[in-house]
């Protein structure tokens, strides 16, 4: 099998990332993949389906979540990993912490994805900055149990946008290389529904940046609102994947780098759709040019 290079700087098509949580507790698949196995066998599904990176986390970033003890988080995302590795797949680690990260490295996988931007662990910067890999750098203010206390802006694009120069710069001082960041507005973190629509809204402005964006929509709670019934009460997550596949296909309008979804097929076909309008053909997909 030919390999593809889906660093940043290859970029042909919006890559999709499909997300392995081996967490008993995530909001939008909680504990489905959570028995030994169970995350393996997922992440070979999506792979089968062509997902082009495969997210592995082990700790829930729900709102209101406790955080998970490292022994904990290790145990969790490093068979996984392994597995999936050796079954050919490109890995980002979904992690706060640098042990995880280098753990799961030294354990084949790719990537670090980082929703602190490497604001949680203070060796994180030095470890991007070691390993040289793709870095996901994603606009966050704090941890996941009062994070909608933070989820005040003055103009939220504007913010979030001068948080995420300010990352660069800060981890670009630790030597990490801008060559490997990708940068991601963090949908839903510390943001309500109102700030996630603007984000996508003015995606553009995030893009002016100069660096590749990662967009996760993938079932949040904002999706299950605006699909809300007459009564008011939004659809559950699992419901919530065609929305989801026409924000992936929109961001791929929009340039995006990278979508993070739970369900590859729709996005799979949406961002290829995108690629397809905007280039007024069909580009070669990655490792088949
Ligand atoms: N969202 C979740 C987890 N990890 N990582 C990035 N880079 N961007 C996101 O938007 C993001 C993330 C929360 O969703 P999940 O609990 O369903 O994985």
């Amino acid at each position: 099998m030919q390999v593809a290079d889906l660093s940043p700087h290859a970029f042909r098509r919006t890559l999709v990332m499909g997300v392995v949580n081996v967490t008993p507790d995530s909001f939008s698949d909680g504990g489905e993949w959570y028995e030994p196995g169970a995350g393996e066998a997922h992440g070979r599904e999506l792979l089968a389906q062509g997902a082009d990176l495969l997210d592995v986390g082990g700790e829930s970033t729900r709102p209101g979540a406790p955080r998970v003890p490292e022994a904990e988080e290790l145990r969790r995302v490093l068979p996984v990993v392994s597995a999936l590795a050796e079954a050919g797949a490109v890995i980002s680690v979904d992690t706060m912490r640098a042990t995880v990260a280098e753990a799961a490295l030294d354990a084949g996988a790719a990537f670090v994805n980082d929703v602190s931007g490497g604001l949680a662990d203070p060796d994180m910067p030095g470890l991007a900055a070691e390993r040289q890999v793709p870095f996901v750098v994603m606009h966050w203010r704090g941890h996941s149990d009062d994070m909608y206390a933070s989820a005040v802006y003055d103009d939220v694009v504007t913010d979030v946008r001068r948080e995420l120069e300010a990352r660069v710069e800060a981890l670009t001082a630790a030597g990490v290389s801008p060559e490997q960041l990708i940068l991601d507005p963090g949908l839903g973190f510390a943001k309500t529904g109102a700030h996630n629509w603007q984000l996508l809204n003015r995606i553009d402005e995030l893009g002016a940046i100069g660096l590749p964006l990662l967009i996760g929509t993938s079932r949040k709670r904002f999706l299950g609102h605006l699909l809300a019934g007459a009564d008011g009460t939004p659809v559950p997550p699992a419901e919530r994947d065609d929305a989801t596949a026409a924000t992936s296909a929109l961001a791929a309008a929009h340039g995006a780098f990278c979508v993070r979804v739970h369900q590859v097929p729709a996005s799979l076909a949406a961002v290829r759709v995108a690629a397809a309008w905007t280039a007024g053909g069909a580009p070669p997909e990655p490792g088949h040019e």
